[in-house]
């Protein structure tokens, strides 16, 4: 097992992961940027070592002084939480050639998996049910109108590079189409490096359904069920819950076995998720997959009692995964609110500033995952979570409740969150039915 490890990250993932390596025996290198010098967190790592200035691109997102903390420190391995430089193959590639093992995916299966022509090519070969649309990227604009009109309209341009919303485009009729093509090819290669992009079936109705999946070195793969992130505005998640309300266990299990398939082919070790769109009549498609651990893991955590953060260190380490698909069982229901610094009613402005007043919730079934304390300073630089409230209860109804008791206890000021939005998510009827899409939160907003 690795004796020290660099944590390549900030706030609260910092902290879940740091806590992981000490309950392992593991001794923790933090880095942190100016803006975060005071952040109480740092005190538990065995040693910090500034990285930087406070924009992410001199410190948390600067590879060279990562390495160079990593050498000075001496660490085994790196791991990289989610954001940041989680998903770059390039910064796995150069761990590699630096002797540190990263904690995730090789850059090969982070590139197999990472592009999404190349994802859809991998999962459709692994019987893995994808959108109907062009077999790879679209080649020219008279064959992307004829496969329109072969899988019907509204069809949806996406790019090869593109991710968690960003250079997509509909189009409802031939017209648009012939005109998006271009454009969105243009806009692909200046946001992403990558020109590529490809045309899908596009579905309007929709639920996000997630799989949780690991990975080792040794070929093994399972998968920890899914959850339901389909309360979300603007492609940020706001509540997750797993079980997903009302889906047909055969479904999830089906679609479990495809994750599970699709890491193997991939060659995956490590955490991940398939992301899945679910129809009306829980029909699912692949989106994409995320190749690293995900904000809402602890949902997964704690309806099957695995510790993700654990596991990805371990089969990092090249140790086997010490989980059999049947030994992974649900238990109960678990929902996670995001709580950000953010002001609802201004329309989700960021509410920095210190924060005063911090009172978290607690008791049984409530974990929360936060570095913040009483008196600390929200910095302007980074994202706005301040961090995440789980709970655990028997079955949805009873965790709804739990969620809304919690919320209701955990005062947080002055500056303002997505508390009261979430507590009023809790009392309201088409969440508390299960029934709510991905468009849901933004029609409520209205
Ligand atoms: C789609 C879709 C409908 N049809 N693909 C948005 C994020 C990216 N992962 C893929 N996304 C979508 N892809 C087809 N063929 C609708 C979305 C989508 C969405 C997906 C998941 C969660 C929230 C979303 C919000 C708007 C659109």
């Amino acid at each position: 097992m690795f004796r020290r490890i660099l944590i390549a990250n900030r706030g609260e993932i910092a902290l879940r992961i740091l806590r992981a390596c000490h309950e392992m025996g593991i001794e923790v290198v933090c880095v942190y940027s100016k803006a975060d010098a005071d952040a109480p967190y740092l005190r538990l790592a065995d040693r910090a070592i500034c990285i930087g200035e406070a924009p992410s691109k001199e410190s948390y997102l600067n590879i060279s002084r990562l390495i160079s903390a990593a050498e000075i420190a001496d660490v085994d391995a790196i791991h990289p939480g989610y954001g940041f430089l989680a998903e770059r193959a390039d910064f796995s590639a150069i761990c590699r050639d630096c002797k540190i093992a990263f904690i995730g995916p090789s850059p090969e299966a982070m590139g197999k998996l990472g592009d999404k022509v190349e994802c859809k090519r991998t999962a459709k070969a692994a019987k893995v049910p994808v959108f109907p649309g062009s077999d790879g990227a679209i080649e020219d604009v008279d064959e992307a109108a004829k496969i329109a009109e072969e899988i019907g309209y509204p069809v949806i341009i996406k790019a090869s590079a593109g991710g968690g919303g960003r250079g997509m485009r509909v189009c409802r009729n031939e017209a648009t189409l012939r005109s998006s093509i271009k454009a969105a090819e243009q806009e692909a290669l200046a946001s992403f490096g990558k020109g590529e992009v490809f045309l899908e079936k596009f579905l309007e109705h929709a639920r996000h359904v997630e799989i949780q999946a690991l990975g080792d070195s040794h070929g093994h793969a399972v998968h920890l069920f899914e959850r339901d992130c389909s309360v979300q505005r603007r492609h940020q998640k706001i509540i997750e819950e797993s079980p997903a309300p009302g889906v047909d266990r055969k479904k999830i299990i089906n679609i479990g076995e495809g994750a599970v398939r699709l890491l193997k082919a991939a060659g995956y070790c490590g955490a991940a998720t398939v992301e899945f769109l679910m129809d009306e009549k829980q029909n699912f498609y692949m989106l994409e997959v995320n190749t690293r651990v995900q904000v809402e893991h602890p949902v997964t955590e704690m309806v099957t009692g695995i510790d993700i953060v654990k596991m990805s260190i371990m089969v990092a380490a090249g140790e086997h995964l010490p989980i059999k698909q049947k030994d992974v069982q649900v238990r109960g229901h678990a929902i996670e609110c995001r709580i950000n610094a953010e002001d609802p009613a201004r329309n989700f402005m960021p509410s920095a500033g210190t924060i005063e007043t911090w009172q978290v919730p607690g008791g049984p079934g409530v974990r929360v995952d936060s570095h913040v304390v009483q008196g600390y300073r929200v910095p302007p630089n980074y994202d706005s979570m301040v961090g995440k409230l789980i709970c655990h209860a028997d079955d949805r109804e009873q965790c709804i409740e739990r969620t809304a008791r919690a919320l209701r206890e955990f005062a947080v000021g002055p500056i303002k969150t997505t508390i009261p939005l979430q507590l009023g998510l809790m009392e309201q009827g088409d969440f508390r039915n299960g029934g709510v899409d991905i468009h849901f939160l933004e029609r409520l907003l209205k």
